[in-house]
Order: C-alpha cells, then structure tokens, then sequence
C-alpha cells in the first residue's frame, strides 16, 4: 500500500506533484511492469529529530529492461522537499540510466536535474542524436556540477529554477528524456547476461551509484533529519545499492 502523502494533510510542492505524475504516466505503459519488493523499513518512513513533521515515500518497480524503477517523494521540514527518481537499465540493454533530483526549498527549486547517462563510454548513438536534437530552453541560473557529476552525460541539465515558465520548461525536458528512453528500449532486444557489452554495463552502473553516493548534500540532509547512521544505510543500502554482481 502506497503511502499517500496528501493523506496526512501534505501535499508535495506543486511542481515536484506535476514532475511525479509525469513520471508515473510513463510509468504506467512500461511493459512486464511489476511492483518490486523493497527493504520494508524504508519504503515509508515518517518521524524524525524534534517532532518535526518529515515523509519519506517511496515507489519501487521493474519492468522490460528496467531492473528498478525508484521514485522517492519525501518532506523533510523546514520547507525542504525533495523528488528523486532513477530508472536503473537491466544491463543487458542497451540504455542509459534515467535519473531525477528536485529540490524544493522555502526560495523555489534551488536544484533541478535531468539526464540520460551512460553506461558505457558514451550513449547509445541513436539516443546521443535525438538529445543533440533539441532545442533547450536558455535557463537564466544554470549551476555548475559537483566533480563527482562525472558519471553525467553532456546533455545533463542541472539549473536552480526560476519561475514558472522555466519549470514548465523543465518538465518537457524530464517528459522529452524519458520518451527517449521508453522509446529506445522498445525497440530493443537484450544482449547476453555473459556478453562483454553487458559486463561493461555492469561495471558503469556500480560507478554511477559509487559516485552519487559522493553527494554529500544528500548526506547531511538526511542525517540531520534522522541520523547520520540512518542516512548511511539508507543511502548505501537503499537509495543507490550496489555493487550488482559480476
Ligand atoms: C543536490 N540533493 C542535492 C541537494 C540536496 C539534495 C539537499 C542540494 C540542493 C542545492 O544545492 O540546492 C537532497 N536528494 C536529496 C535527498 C535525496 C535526494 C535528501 O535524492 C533523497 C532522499 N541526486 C540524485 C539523482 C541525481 C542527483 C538521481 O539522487 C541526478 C540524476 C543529483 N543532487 C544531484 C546533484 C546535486 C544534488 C548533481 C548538486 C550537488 C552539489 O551541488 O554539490
């Protein structure tokens, strides 16, 4: 049973409401979709320091060629919220990973990112022409990638919002990146599990969680809201568990 935020009288920052609906949209027309076990103690999380009032939910599920659909909605107090989302590829397939991370703060949307990254030297090559083949909104604050943002590709788009029309401009973006990628994986037949093409795969998505376990803003946020050994395992065990085995 999902856990409905709104139930509790909280309701997501409009903008990350919309950016989830999208995504579930998506979602919904994955074929084989199923919905995936999770570690119970983490799907929904309510508590926290001080009595504030903090959510975590979270949204597990696979589907042909997707080995872990993941979308976490989570209000963490002080008017801090947070959408993350990450489509993990069976390595087997040929598609890069689909990940999201908006963050909302009491300002506006003080982070918001999107790409398609790769999971080999470089992205599929129909998928690098279709992003190369759009025409993106000049966004008036784009910030600058952390060094561990490595594991992005060049079409990765990361800016602090400024105002409506550039949040609508981003959810095209999220929409217009995730179509791609369903799009793709339609059209494509696995590799072998054993094949060096899979192997690789493998060896990149273990590097892409490697790093995204480097942010250390993610880090303190969630360890100042429960504790530090708290957002440690969720983080290592949950959020981007890995190794996946050779
Ligand atoms: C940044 N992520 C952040 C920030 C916070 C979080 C508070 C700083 C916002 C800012 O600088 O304005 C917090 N993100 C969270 C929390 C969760 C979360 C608490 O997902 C989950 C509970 N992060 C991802 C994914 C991507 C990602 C999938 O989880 C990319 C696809 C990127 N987040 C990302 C990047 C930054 C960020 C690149 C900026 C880091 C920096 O500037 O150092």
């Amino acid at each position: 049973m999902l856990f409905n935020l709104s139930k509790n009288g909280h309701r997501l920052h409009p903008f990350l409401e919309s950016i989830a609906s999208q995504i579930r949209l998506q979602r919904s027309i994955l074929p084989e979709l199923i919905p995936l076990e999770g570690k119970s103690e983490f799907i929904n999380v309510k508590g926290g320091l001080e009595g504030k009032e903090v959510f975590i939910s979270n949204e597990l599920h696979q589907a042909r060629g997707l080995r872990r659909i993941h979308i976490e909605s989570a209000l963490l107090g002080g008017g801090l919220e947070i959408l993350h989302c990450v489509f993990f590829p069976n390595p087997t397939f040929n598609i890069p990973i689909f990940g999201v991370d908006i963050v909302a703060t009491a300002n506006g949307i003080s982070a918001a990112i999107v790409d398609l990254s790769p999971v080999s030297k470089n992205l599929p090559l129909g998928i690098d022409r279709q992003l190369s083949s759009i025409s993106f909104p000049s966004f008036r604050k784009a910030r600058e990638l952390p060094e561990w943002g490595n594991i992005f590709s060049r079409y990765v788009q990361f800016v602090r919002l400024d105002g409506k029309d550039e949040q609508e401009h981003f959810l095209h973006i999220v929409d217009h990146y995730l179509c791609i990628l369903i799009n793709t994986l339609s059209q494509l037949e696995p590799d072998l599990p054993n094949a060096n093409s899979t192997i690789e795969r493998i060896r990149f998505q273990n590097f892409y969680c490697l790093q995204q376990k480097r942010n250390d803003k993610t880090r303190n946020v969630l360890a100042k809201t429960f504790t530090p050994q708290w957002a440690d395992r969720y983080i290592e065990t949950f959020l981007f568990e890995s190794p996946l085995i050779l």
